[in-house]
């Protein structure tokens, strides 16, 4: 079945000559701890990588091996007097639970090789950055690496639908997950926790957070009755026991999204009323089932009062009430509510309304809850500013929710790199003091992480698209480490996933990193304006194209201007932001223009900085774009001969139709702004 799927980055290619002796030195012979499930993954995985990097296979001990020149020692300084020996007291209680430390070392006459940790979670994850640098060729006679994640919580969400196996907003054909079969197991489940625990994620929801009808988007009826809800049954969860211990040998949690009206759905109550004491007896009563079969579980994740999915505000409770009835029931096993506050629908702009009903219920959730937001106030933009909720819930747990599938960014088919985007978000500070401003320093709590909505379906290229595993790479490292550059990451993913040659690196660097601004201007214009897309193909049920009668309501057109007015003359959503940010918005000669748009409604005619106005500014940005995206498949061309065919001839299948789709896009809406503003193109190209 291996041969069914790519490897992605986990490739374990021989390696080049110059380093093959040093390597076989130290990693031939291999001592690996004992007891742990997360050890006998270690072992797997060298049994795996070894052969693979050598061209010889490894030698597993259970004692240090005393008669060779080297060897790789992997475990905690309780397991073995060779790590004790040769790690400073002290340097690994230091460590949180998933640090790890890796060491060159000489030990009675031998080089040897350390990977330690505190405990066997970090093991697993030192391992995986040790083969990060052996598939990379990097020296390891004199190493020295000391690495504790950013966050504590690194989590994927599958919008995955159980027992249908289709994937909400995934390009990548069905559900890895066959839930219907279970217990039993597909090896695709572990090479699957493998790439995972590569990138040291740490949890995993397994389902699609609409958990019921979903009444909006598709005109197929069949395709919108979501049954995740039954995987509160009490025969499903049975089931869900073998999933969890593939996952559970590479220390990831598994988590379900439930649906809140579960105890009338599932139970025989008739309401699903937070307050009501049968109810949270129920929930009560199922959590104990839970962790009876599955003592790691994660926690539930809740979207609920959003998009049609059940919620307090059917008893007219609030998000507190709700979140909390869920967070006593965990509390006693250690669970977490994961509670969504992607909430619109009840004002006009619902870019205010999350802010508008979640921060004055700061300090009112329960310890065990963590609200998790989205990077924006809309909805996974190509680019959006922050969401103004950053910041402003000091006394509650947040997570970050970033989406890592092309949802608005191409699909399946445009190759569009989220890295510089998240780099940007991570980056932006919103002058709320916690430790530190930006809004990357907001998620470091114990309860508080970062979650990715993930790209990943039965596919062989797992993503849909080869170039797109990049971003679920990038998604990984970056939550480890919020620190690392973009080119680092992207660095590391290309070398690992298509080998050492420059011109490659070169090339698939200058592509991913090129990506997400050509994007954004050919799909929206690059002026902040956002939903004005035309994205994937028409035939699929994900595909995304707003009816031109919606158009309107997004980008705030008439025939005088365009743009959405978000001052205190408009919605205010500028001023939910903290000062300076804004009035940086707030002020037309201030606000960024890769922002001005969703903050300000301007004539077509107004001057930007440079004298060119908005409206040829638009023209522009849709023009170049589309050049740009045609200059990233020339690159790509260029490919040809250096890597293999398969990965070449499908990303350039899909470059093909990027460029296709992009030049359609900017035709037709060109034109309608056009109708709009009756103004000409300056370059005669418009209209
Ligand atoms: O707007 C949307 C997406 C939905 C998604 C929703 C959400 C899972 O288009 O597909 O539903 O966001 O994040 O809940």
């Amino acid at each position: 079945p291996r041969n069914q799927y790519d490897d992605c980055w986990l490739r374990y290619d021989r390696v080049s000559d110059d380093r093959r002796e040093s390597y076989r030195r130290r990693i031939k012979h291999a001592y690996v701890a004992e007891e742990s499930p997360e050890c006998s993954a270690v072992r797997d995985e060298l049994r795996e990588a070894i052969p693979g990097l050598l061209g010889e296979d490894v030698h597993l001990w259970q004692h240090r091996p005393e008669t060779v020149d080297g060897f790789l020692a992997i475990g905690t300084p309780g397991d073995m007097e060779v790590i004790k020996e040769s790690i400073p007291d002290g340097a690994v209680d230091d460590l949180d639970d998933d640090g790890y430390l890796i060491r060159s070392v000489e030990y009675e006459g031998q080089d040897c090789l350390v990977v330690t940790s505190g405990a066997d979670q970090g093991l697993v994850y030192g391992t995986f950055h040790l083969l990060r640098l052996l598939n990379m060729g990097e020296p390891i006679d004199e190493i020295d690496v000391r690495e504790e994640p950013a966050y504590a919580n690194r989590v994927i969400n599958h919008w995955d639908n159980p027992f249908r196996r289709t994937v909400e907003r995934g390009y990548a054909g069905e559900s890895i997950f066959d839930f219907d079969r279970l217990p039993d197991l597909r090896d695709r489940y572990e090479d699957y926790a493998r790439l995972l625990a590569s990138l040291g994620i740490n949890g995993v929801v397994l389902n699609n957070v609409n958990t019921e009808y979903y009444p909006r988007g598709s005109t197929n009826e069949a395709s919108q009755q979501f049954d995740g809800w039954r995987l509160l049954e009490s025969r499903r969860l049975e089931d869900l026991t073998s999933l969890a211990s593939v996952f559970r040998r590479y220390g990831i949690q598994i988590y379900l999204s439930v649906n809140f009206g579960a105890p009338k759905r599932i139970g025989d109550l008739d309401t699903f009323d937070p307050l009501d004491e049968d109810v949270r007896q129920w929930w009560r009563e199922k959590a104990d089932e839970i962790y009876d079969l599955i003592p790691d579980f994660g926690g539930f994740l809740v979207k609920a009062d959003s998009e049609g999915q059940d919620g307090p505000y059917n008893y007219d409770r609030d998000h507190v009430e709700g979140a909390n009835a869920l967070a006593q029931a965990l509390e006693p096993h250690g669970g977490r509510v994961w509670w969504r506050a992607f909430v619109y629908g009840s004002h006009e702009d619902r870019a205010i309304q999350a802010y508008d009903t979640f921060e004055p219920l700061d300090g009112d959730f329960a310890e065990n809850v963590t609200v998790q937001i989205k990077n924006g106030p809309i909805d996974f933009q190509p680019r959006e500013p922050v969401s103004t909720l950053f910041g402003a819930m000091p006394e509650t747990d947040l997570g970050l929710e970033l989406q890592i599938t092309g949802e608005y960014t191409g699909q399946g088919v445009h190759a569009t790199s989220h890295l510089p985007m998240w780099k940007e978000i991570f980056e932006f500070d919103t002058h709320a003091d916690r430790d530190g401003s930006r809004v990357q320093d907001f998620f470091r709590g114990d309860g508080e992480g970062v979650v990715g909505v993930t790209s990943i379906g039965e596919d062989h290229t797992w993503t849909g698209h080869y170039l797109m595993q990049s971003n679920l790479y990038a998604f990984g490292r970056l939550i480890w480490d919020p620190d690392l550059d973009a080119e680092t990451i992207t660095d590391e993913w290309i070398t690992q996933t298509f080998g050492a040659d420059e011109a490659v690196l070169d090339t698939v660097r200058e592509i991913l990193l090129d990506s997400w601004e050509a994007c954004i201007d050919y799909e929206t214009g690059g002026l902040g304006l956002i939903h004005m897309m035309h994205n994937g193909q028409e035939y699929l049920e994900n595909h995304y194209y707003p009816a031109p009668e919606e158009w309107p309501g997004y980008h705030g057109a008439t025939e005088e201007g365009i743009g959405y007015d978000r001052t205190a003359t408009g919605s205010g959503y500028a001023q939910q932001f903290r000062d300076p940010v804004a009035s940086r918005f707030e002020d037309v000669e201030t606000c960024p223009e890769k922002h001005l748009l969703f903050f300000h409604h301007l004539p077509w005619d107004h001057e930007l900085e440079d004298g060119t106005t908005v409206i040829q500014r638009l023209y522009d940005n849709f023009y170049d774009g589309v050049e740009e995206a045609e200059r990233l498949r020339d690159l790509w061309m260029t490919l040809e001969g250096k890597i293999d065919d398969r990965r070449f001839e499908h990303v350039a299948t899909r470059f093909d139709e990027q460029v296709h789709q992009a030049e359609k896009w900017r035709d037709v809406i060109t034109g309608y702004f056009y109708d709009f503003a009756e103004i000409e193109g300056e370059k005669g190209r418009v209209p």
